[in-house]
């Protein structure tokens, strides 16, 4: 199976555009203001008299910022954005060392430290340059910062791999090892991808520096990868590293590690995962923890980890031709991830939690005068530990690369959205309001195809030809085929074993998830019991711009008895529910999308 990069997908219209759109006009300046306003950019020049102390993870923030530039340039140049990152390119090629060494905390702050400490995210941070790099390069056909990180790239293999004179072995945080793989990908440089191989092969084998405070399941260096079937600890370290199995199972035809991957996608998927595609359910290490552990209160599912949830699903999607990977991607993509960034562009959640009580939040502040374990209740706009703003800047305008794979007879659609695609010879144009209607046009224009398209995971039964969840087409040039899912909401019930859950439902609409909010339904959301024949009205909400649910549901009576004879009276309510990626975009409110039902 072959991917089709998202240069080859030009999307014209609907939700997604809509999307890309605001990353283009808004929320890639406001990112780069934040990061401007913090120090971030300036960290670049390298001043060792300046007040601002670096983070050592800065490099990162901006890398992701500047790969996401890069994708923004793929449709259409943008000489304002384009001219920063020359301007960044720049301070990297003036204080990159002789040897190829670039890292603004090990050379401004502790340049004695460099390779000492495995949690320091040296390589995370080369990792990130480097995929900045080969998207810049592919981009805009610039080969500078390329050549620079392939110098950068060079000297950690030297280090790491030939020398072997680094105070540990593997990174404390991956992200180098894909990075690696692309990297081979545009140079076809293999001793690139023989580093990413050697870093993933060392994980686990010995015990490598560790704080007292996590065990080495924190950075998945328990046992060797390939032995490995549960997804553990951080959960961004965790998708990052299994994005790099992927990648050279298949490169690499190693049957081994695609078992292990996909042992530990079916790990998540049946375990570990919210219904939201959210996943690392703990704030104690930001991390996957047991079974069925998903509080939706405390729920950390970082928007960083959902993206790394999409980034190794495709890998998986390319390696197996699977469609559960495509489902999965359809779900973080809808609900975990979309929530991550406020309807207006500027602001974004770090955690997205499936509850909200923000009067929870008060109480604390009262007694501590911060919120201790409990996510925040409202978008912001930088955070200190700010990874997640310029991975949602870098994700969105690659969107497409999730629609389509092909191989030589048949093309896959394995994402609905209005676009068209140049797919080896033929245009694939889909014409579509997803998610908001189920009714999708595939024109195909070049010669005839057979197309294979995903039939939803929310799709019960499916009328006409199949194969393993999809639909088969055998379209000739100039036709255009018609598909219409069903999109009727549908009340969902979680495993009995995730008890935070029992006695609840999410109502599902298509691939999106619905929650209440305060705003729409007054306070304590938590005694409203939607009506189990689950019927609804659809209405468009004029203010989110989003189409909302309303159905009939129930209340108990208020009373002032802290505790009375069970009653069995309730007042009829009409609940209205809007798409879990919208919440709070109008104040603070409660939230919940698990909710009882009777
Ligand atoms: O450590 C770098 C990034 O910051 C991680 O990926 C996030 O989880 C956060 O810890
Ligand atoms: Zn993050």
């Amino acid at each position: 199976m072959k991917s089709v990069d998202f240069s080859n997908i030009k999307i014209t219209g609907g939700f997604w555009k809509e999307r890309q759109d605001l990353i283009r006009n808004v929320t890639v300046n406001a990112v780069y203001d934040r990061f401007y306003d913090t120090g971030r950019i300036d960290a670049f020049k390298f001043d060792k008299d300046s007040e601002i102390k670096p983070h050592i993870f800065w490099d990162s923030d901006v890398a992701k910022w500047m790969e996401g530039v890069a994708y923004l340039l793929v449709e259409k140049r943008e000489p304002h954005l384009e001219k920063i990152v020359e301007g960044l390119i720049d301070l990297i090629e003036k204080n990159q060392e002789e040897c190829g060494y670039f890292n603004i905390f090990f050379t401004v702050v502790e340049p004695q430290n460099r390779f000492t400490n495995r949690d320091c995210h040296e390589l995370y941070c080369a990792g990130h340059l480097m995929e900045a790099s080969v998207a810049y390069y592919q981009a805009t056909g610039k080969r500078r910062f390329l050549d620079l990180m392939c110098k950068y790239a060079d000297y950690i293999e030297k280090r790491f791999k030939i020398d072997r004179d680094t105070a540990f072995v593997t990174p404390g945080h991956q992200e180098i090892e894909l990075a690696l793989v692309k990297m081979y990908e545009v140079t076809k440089e293999k001793r690139y991808l023989e580093l990413s191989k050697f870093f993933v092969d060392e994980r686990g084998k010995r015990k490598e520096f560790r704080y007292d405070w996590c065990k080495e399941s924190y950075h998945q260096s328990h046992i060797p990868v390939r032995e490995q079937s549960e997804a553990v600890g951080h959960a961004v370290r965790a998708t990052y590293l299994y994005c790099a199995m992927a990648d050279l199972a298949l490169r690499y035809g190693d049957k081994e590690l695609k078992s292990a991957c996909e042992r530990i996608f079916d790990d998540i998927v049946n375990h570990k995962m919210y219904i939201t595609g959210g996943i690392g359910s703990s704030r104690a290490g930001e991390a996957f923890t047991i079974p069925y552990d998903l509080p939706n209160l405390i729920a950390y599912t970082e928007s960083c980890a959902a993206i790394g949830l999409v980034l190794f699903c495709h890998r998986m999607l390319l390696l197996t031709n699977d469609v559960k990977y495509s489902h999965t991607i359809e779900r973080a993509l809808y609900n975990g991830f979309l929530s991550s960034f406020s309807l207006d562009g500027k602001s974004f959640f770090y955690c997205n939690p499936l509850e909200v009580l923000p009067s929870l939040h008060k109480r604390d502040e009262e007694l501590t005068e911060k919120t201790i374990n409990m996510p925040i209740t409202q978008r912001v706009e930088v955070f200190e530990c700010s990874c997640c703003p310029p991975n949602i800047v870098r994700f969105v305008p690659s969107i497409g690369n999730y629609l389509y794979t092909y191989d030589q007879n048949s093309i896959y659609v394995h994402q609905f959205t209005e676009s068209t695609a140049q797919i080896d010879g033929v245009t694939i144009e889909q014409k579509t309001s997803y998610p908001q209607s189920g009714k999708i046009s595939i024109k195909v224009t070049g010669k005839d195809t057979t197309l294979y398209v995903r039939i939803p995971e929310f799709i019960d039964t499916y009328e006409g030809k199949t194969e393993n969840g999809y639909a088969i087409f055998n379209v000739k040039n100039g036709e255009t085929i018609e598909l219409n899912f069903d999109m009727q909401p549908r009340l969902i019930e979680a495993n009995p074993l995730v008890t935070f859950d029992s006695g609840k439902v999410a109502i599902m609409r298509g691939p999106v998830v619905y929650c209440l909010e305060g705003v729409d339904n007054g306070p304590n959301l938590r005694d409203i019991r939607i009506d189990k024949n689950g019927k609804f009205t659809e209405k468009i909400d004029t203010d989110l711009g989003v189409l909302a649910l309303e159905c009939k549901a129930y209340r108990r009576k208020p009373t002032k008895a802290l505790y009375a004879p069970m009653s069995n009276e309730r007042i009829e309510i009409t609940a209205k529910l809007i798409p879990y990626y919208a919440f709070a975009n109008r104040g603070e409110s409660e939230m919940q999308v698990w909710s009882l039902v009777e």
